[in-house]
């Protein structure tokens, strides 16, 4: 009955042309609506099935951990990994979450080699702590000074070629004491001799002295000299 029904009323809306092939796919839709509606529960079952997948999500999370090696630039996968001496390096200055910091806090080149210093996010510096610019002498003797002075625009860059072997610490003027302060090795210097990995400078702040004692570990470690 309700099919003869339907049939006569095809024909019907058949004849009443495009009008009734929207008014027949409204149906349809809607039925189409109520029938997906079990699959969906179906599909929650399945869901729940990858949830086991989920699993492997979580392995994949666990990848994240290496964050570190974010800016897949090879140098300071971990922490205190301090790689061996390269021709070039690149280290970013970094404002994350009202942290400051140059990233990797060590980085490594050749004597000769060039550092560049690169401002990823805020306002910063690359000061070497030189006499040049009021500092106690955290460089090796005789090695030159160098002083990005402030890049504020993102994307803006410093070179700086270093030409004696040795440990340079430097620091970020407006940062210093928020403990963005930063080390390069230079080439394969002997640890001892190296006046920045003496006892940090009696004049500076706390919060300084702890971050270049850190930094002290962190270059004696990369050197292969315990204490
Ligand atoms: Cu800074």
């Amino acid at each position: 009955m309700t099919d003869e029904s339907l049939y006569t009323r095809r024909r019907m809306l058949g004849l009443a042309g495009t009008a009734a092939a929207v008014g027949l796919a409204g149906c349809a839709g809607t039925q189409a609506d109520t029938e997906d509606e079990s699959p969906a529960t179906d599909e929650h079952h399945e869901g729940d099935g990858h949830s086991e997948t989920g699993g492997h999500d979580d392995t994949e999370e666990g990848h994240d951990d290496d964050e570190s090696g974010h800016g897949d630039h090879s140098h300071g996968h971990e922490d205190g990994e301090v790689g061996e001496p390269t021709a070039t390096a690149e280290v970013k200055m970094l404002t994350q979450d009202g942290s400051y910091h140059f990233d990797p806090h060590v980085t490594r080149v050749e004597v000769g080699g060039t550092v560049t210093f690169h401002n990823e996010s805020g306002s910063h510096s690359a000061t070497a702590y030189h006499p040049d610019n009021d500092q106690p002498q955290l460089v090796p003797d005789g090695a030159a000074s160098w002083d990005s002075g402030i890049l504020s625009e993102e994307g803006a860059t410093l070179e700086h070629t270093f030409e004696t072997e040795g440990v340079y610490h430097y620091y970020c003027s407006p940062h210093e004491t928020m403990g963005m302060i930063g080390s390069v090795i230079v080439g394969e210097p002997e640890a001892h001799g190296q006046p920045a990995l003496e006892e940090p400078p009696e004049g500076k702040p706390e919060s300084v002295r702890k971050k270049i004692s850190e930094l002290n570990e962190m270059c004696n470690e990369a050197l292969g000299h315990e204490h």
